[in-house]
């Protein structure tokens, strides 16, 4: 492999469509694999890959690894890359240089901080989200938190506050383990967009993903600091983060004390993910989930808990993430005027087909996606139209053994339709769901705009081309 050209992972990025190209690395070579695409016996996944290392996605699909298969790659080898140039790329003072590796496959709405997505070919792969594909939403730099000197805090404002070592959360306490559904605020978000500029990352359909996390919960913790969850007198219950900002800014979230009392035994003081340590983008080594409600109050990276009158002080408890009407735009809005969001409405979308495909068939659809609704609400139905809403078929729904009143996590459905008769070449597909309050999403987008683009839940809309 000696005297062929080295190349950066810069000039290895630039080359992920057929028209640059489609440049991908394994170990330390350099691959054009343009040519080799159609052939490609595992389809357009391949494209997965296009323009960085393919090492991830053949650990995951182990058909790869083989030796007819190193053998078939090299036959595409155009160079080499070194280490040393990638490490060169993370200039010193950069506040993100400690920031973990990711997984190639998240498709990123945001560097710095980063922010991605899982591809949604990828999102209904397993129940449970594969922890280096769950999203992430970053607001700040990632910070490296030593295990050996971390102290969790716990206390009243204005108070002396106890500390918790790591080892004694994880084996003092006993551990519970709970699956959840986190969601941002801001998933589809894109939606939203299409009617008005908004303030916001451009999320697609996914942000939003699946964990079990384990972990004391949130009573337990409290009562080993000698407090009663349920007699405390006072009115809110704040996280803060470990992560800074280069000017100080830390991140933190509240939930009202009624809402702590009601999901007590439900809220996690997680330190696993799917059964491992809280990967760095996620939390490590500690992080809280709130089940059933918004992605922001999930604090990641948790290091204090404070017992207040008041709410969180944050910018992300005080100036976003919070819903508003359609006419209140920047030069109007007033933030105090609303309430912050804890539990989220039902929302679904199509994962399968994906918007935009071609169809194999042009009589009937199979249509697959997932719903989910805030405060444990499990889904009652999901409805798919072919037809722009004239005639609804409903889904099959698979809760996965939640209760209707505990579903934490989502719940998968899947459906095949008929193709109208006369559809022109190409159709709408629209699904719509119901949950166990029998609440449903909104038709349309118009009406739920708003400025910061949060909570987009209407019916979820993709085009799909029927073949002659
Ligand atoms: C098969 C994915 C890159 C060569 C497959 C299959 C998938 C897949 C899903 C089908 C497995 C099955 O149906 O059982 C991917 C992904 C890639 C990637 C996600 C990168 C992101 C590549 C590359 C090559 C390659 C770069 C060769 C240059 C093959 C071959 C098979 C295959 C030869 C057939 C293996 C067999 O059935 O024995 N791939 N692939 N793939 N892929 Fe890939
Ligand atoms: N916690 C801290 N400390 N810092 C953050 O930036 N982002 C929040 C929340 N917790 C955030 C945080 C937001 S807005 C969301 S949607 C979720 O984490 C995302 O969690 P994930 O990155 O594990 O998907
Ligand atoms: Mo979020």
């Amino acid at each position: 492999r000696d005297g062929l050209p080295t190349y950066s992972l810069a000039d290895v990025r630039e080359h992920k469509t057929v028209k640059d190209r489609v440049w991908v690395t394994y170990k330390n070579g350099v691959y054009d694999v343009t040519d080799y695409l159609s052939q490609h016996p595992g389809g357009n996944k391949i494209m997965l890959g296009a323009g960085g290392s393919i090492e991830p996605f053949w650990d995951m699909y182990g058909v790869h690894k083989q030796p007819e298969m190193y053998k078939l790659l090299e036959k595409f080898r155009i160079g080499n890359i070194t280490e040393m140039e990638e490490r060169k790329a993370l200039s010193e003072d950069d506040p993100y240089a400690n920031d973990p590796r990711r997984h190639p496959a998240l498709i990123p709405s945001a560097e710095k901080p980063y922010n991605a997505e899982p591809p949604v070919s990828l999102l209904m792969q397993d129940f449970l989200t594969p922890n280096d594909l769950f999203f992430v939403r970053n607001h700040l730099p990632v910070p490296n938190i030593d295990p050996e000197s971390f102290n969790l805090e716990i206390g009243f404002e204005n108070g002396k506050m106890r500390g918790l070592t790591l080892d004694v959360l994880k084996k003092k306490l006993p551990s519970k383990t709970v699956a959840t559904t986190v969601q941002c605020a801001g998933n589809r978000r894109s939606d939203m967009v299409k009617i008005k500029p908004v303030k916001g990352l451009n999320w697609g359909i996914a942000a939003i993903s699946t964990a079990e996390w384990t972990g004391p919960t949130l009573n337990s913790v409290l009562r080993a600091c000698g407090v009663d969850i349920d007699t405390v007198d006072c009115g809110h219950i704040q996280f803060e983060g470990l992560d800074k900002g280069p000017d100080g800014t830390i991140y933190g979230a509240s939930i009202p004390i009624e809402l702590a009392r009601m999901l007590k035994d439900d809220i996690i003081v997680a330190h696993q993910m799917n059964g491992v340590d809280i990967p760095k983008d996620h939390g490590y080594p500690l992080r809280i989930i709130i089940p059933g409600v918004v992605g922001a109050r999930q604090v990641k990276w948790l290091g204090k808990i404070v017992l207040s009158k008041d709410e969180s002080t944050s910018h992300w408890q005080q100036r976003d993430y919070k819903g508003f009407n359609s006419s209140i735009d920047w030069h109007n809005v007033d933030f105090d005027s609303s309430v912050a969001i804890q539990f989220l409405p039902v929302q679904s979308a199509i994962c399968e087909p994906e918007d935009g495909e071609t169809l194999d068939d042009d009589e009937e659809v199979t249509v697959k996606g997932y719903a989910w609704s805030g405060g444990g609400r499990g889904i009652y139905r999901v409805d798919v139209s072919a037809d722009g809403g004239k005639t609804w078929t409903s889904a099959t729904v698979e809760p996965n053994g939640q209760s209707p009143y505990k579903s934490w996590a989502w719940t998968f459905w899947e459906v095949t339709v008929p193709i109208p008769k006369e559809h022109e070449g190409k159709v709408e597909l629209i699904c719509k769901a119901c949950d166990s309050q029998y609440n449903v999403q909104p038709d349309s987008v118009e009406g739920i705009w708003n400025l910061r683009g949060c909570l987009s839940n209407a019916w979820h809309r993709i085009n799909v081309q029927v073949p002659k």
